[in-house]
C-alpha cells in the first residue's frame, strides 16, 4: 500500500475520523492533530475522537479545537485537555456516520479502546502506524517500521496531498517526532528524522518553547512520584534489568496523575549496566500495565508479544490481569531467555 492510494482515499471522503491509541502520547496526538488541521485546510469536516483527557503537558498544540473525547454513545464536551475546558461546549458534528476513519499510531485494534465501535461503523479504514507488531487491521494499511515516528509518515503524506505545511501543522509534527525519539537520541533517530524536523523548523515553529513544555517542565507531584519509584527500584540479574513499580497508594501519596507515569520506565533504563528496564503500574485492583525499555539488544516488543502486548524493539508494553508480584517473575524469566 502506497501513501499515494491513501491520499487518494482522503480525497474522496468528505467527513472523517481520526484516532489515537487509548493513553496518547506526543505521537499520537501530534499525528492526529497535525493531520487533521491539514485536512481541514483541504476543505474537509474532520474530528479527532481520543480515548481520554488529552494530558495537560499537550494542552498547548495547535487543533485541539477539532478533538473530543469519545463517549460510546455520543461524545461529551467534558474536559478535553487535563484541567482545562474544551473551547466548544457541545458536539458540532455527529458522531457518524463518516466516510473515512484513520486510526494512527495504533498497533492494534485492541488500542482503540472504546473507539473501536466508531472504527468498525465504517467500511472505509486507514491504519497508518509504525509498530513492528502492527496487525494491519483496518481496510488500508500502512505500517512503516523504519519511521522514527508516525509524525514522519504525516509529514510524507501532507507533503503528497500537495497540503502546504503552516506552523501549526508544523508545531504538531515536531511534537510527535521530537517525544518518539526521546528528543532525537534514540535509535530510531535517522538523518531523514532530523530533515524533516529541519523543514519542520523553517516553518518558523518555536523549538526551544517546544522543548521547554515537552520535555523540561514536571509536576510537583510528578517529582514526588519519581521518589516513590526511585524507592521501589530493583537491580536484578546482575544489574541488568531494572524494576519499578507504581502502586495505586503511590499515585495518591503523590497525587500524581495517570499521565505523570509517562517516561518513569527511563528512571531504571538510564542507570549504567541496565539493558531490561521495567515499569509495572497497578490500573486497578486486578490490572497491571507493564512497560519495557532496552538500550542496546533486547528486543522488548518481541517480549511484549508473548505477554499479549506489542511496541518497538527498544520500547513496548503490555497489560496483565493479575497482581505486580504475579507478573514480575514470568517477565524476568523472558528477559532473562534473551539476556547476554
Ligand atoms: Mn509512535
Amino acid at each position: 500500500m502506497m501513501l499515494k492510494e491513501i491520499a487518494e482515499k482522503i480525497s474522496k471522503a468528505g467527513k472523517i475520523a481520526i484516532l489515537p491509541h487509548i493513553s496518547a502520547d506526543g505521537d499520537a496526538l501530534g499525528s492526529c492533530l497535525a493531520l487533521g488541521l491539514a485536512l481541514r485546510k483541504a476543505g474537509k469536516d474532520v474530528a479527532v475522537f481520543s480515548e481520554e483527557e488529552v494530558p495537560a503537558v499537550y494542552g498547548f498544540l495547535p487543533g485541539l479545537d477539532m478533538l473530543k473525547v469519545y463517549k460510546s454513545g455520543g461524545c461529551e464536551a467534558e474536559e478535553t485537555v487535563s484541567g482545562c475546558k474544551s473551547g466548544k461546549d457541545e458536539c458540532s458534528m455527529d458522531i457518524m456516520p463518516f466516510d473515512l476513519v484513520i486510526a494512527l499510531d495504533t498497533g492494534d485494534m485492541d488500542r482503540l479502546g472504546k473507539r473501536a465501535a466508531l472504527f468498525n461503523s465504517t467500511e472505509n479504514t486507514v491504519n497508518i502506524d509504525h509498530h513492528t507488531t502492527n496487525t494491519e487491521f483496518a481496510a488500508i494499511n500502512y505500517v512503516d517500521v523504519h519511521a522514527s515516528a508516525v509524525g514522519e509518515i504525516i509529514y510524507r503524506l501532507v507533503e503528497i496531498m500537495g497540503i502546504s505545511l503552516d506552523r501549526d501543522i508544523s508545531t504538531c509534527l515536531y511534537v510527535a517526532i521530537s517525544t518518539d525519539t526521546g528528543g532525537f537520541r534514540y535509535s530510531n533517530t535517522t538523518s531523514d528524522t532530523h530533515r524533516i524536523a529541519a523543514n519542520l523548523v523553517d516553518r518558523g515553529i518555536d523549538v526551544a518553547a517546544i522543548s521547554q513544555r515537552v520535555f523540561d517542565s514536571t509536576s510537583l507531584p510528578k517529582v514526588r512520584l519519581m521518589g516513590e519509584v526511585i524507592n521501589s527500584l530493583e537491580l536484578l540479574q546482575d544489574g541488568k534489568v531494572a524494576f519499578c513499580a507504581v502502586t495505586r497508594e503511590m499515585l495518591e501519596k503523590s497525587g500524581a496523575k495517570e499521565e505523570d507515569c509517562d517516561g518513569l520506565v527511563n528512571i531504571g533504563r538510564n542507570i549504567e549496566g541496565v539493558e531490561v528496564s521495567v515499569l509495572l503500574k497497578q490500573l486497578d485492583h486486578k490490572l497491571v500495565k507493564a512497560n519495557l525499555r532496552s538500550k542496546e539488544y533486547v528486543d522488548v516488543a518481541a517480549i511484549a508479544n508473548i505477554f499479549n502486548g506489542g511496541g518497538h524493539k527498544r520500547a513496548a508494553g503490555f497489560t496483565f490481569e493479575g497482581q505486580i508480584d504475579d507478573i514480575k517473575n514470568r517477565i524476568l524469566d523472558k528477559i532473562g531467555e534473551v539476556l547476554k
